[in-house]
């Protein structure tokens, strides 16, 4: 795959159809600056500030362009809260819709056909392999994306973090946590 990527690259460029420091800039940009870590910050603000949370349940992507997080993938994002009463899971049945402004591109098991069946036929299980298994008290809810709607899982807030900074609570935030096969 590496060397067929390489391969049409050098055509693109040799054909002068693609500027070599364009890519470099968009493939800087996906490493460092898009990513779950966006992300993990829109869910620690959300955690430590009740306005901008109940606008981000409201209106995602108003609320995440407060943060600076915009563009492609993301037009219209859907934020779901886990509470106590519910997990929340997201997959993309079709394909491997994400909301890219705030999770960066999808893992590979994203866009595995098992994870896109198995994550409607047996959300439990699914979760449960992933470690955090779900109490039978605890509703599951699935919610499939489209390239229209991207969702992004609003993990609960771990009790006992009521001390720490939005930095540090941030750093507790996996992609996981945010797609919903993990609790955080
Ligand atoms: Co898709």
């Amino acid at each position: 795959m590496a060397l067929r990527v390489k391969a049409l690259e050098s055509l693109l460029v040799e054909k002068g159809l693609v500027d070599p420091a364009a890519l470099d800039a968009i493939v800087d940009h996906f490493e460092t600056k898009v990513g779950p870590r966006n992300g993990a910050r829109v869910v620690a603000r959300a955690w430590t500030d009740p306005a901008f949370k109940a606008r981000l349940l409201a209106d995602a992507n108003a609320a995440i362009a407060e943060l600076g997080y915009t563009g492609g993938q993301g037009d219209h994002m859907v934020v779901v809260e886990n509470t106590a009463q519910r997990r929340n899971l997201v997959v993309c049945t079709l394909c491997s819709c994400y909301p890219w402004p705030v999770l960066g591109l999808p893992p590979v098991w994203y866009k595995s056909a098992p994870y896109r069946s198995r994550a409607v036929i047996d959300p439990r299980g699914v979760i449960a392999e992933f470690g955090t298994p779900v109490g039978n008290d605890v509703e599951v809810q699935v919610w499939d994306s489209t390239a229209e709607i991207r969702y992004l899982v609003l993990p609960q807030r771990p009790a006992g973090t009521d001390a720490l900074s939005e930095e540090v609570l941030a750093a507790l935030v996996t992609r996981d946590g945010m797609i919903g096969t993990a609790s955080l």
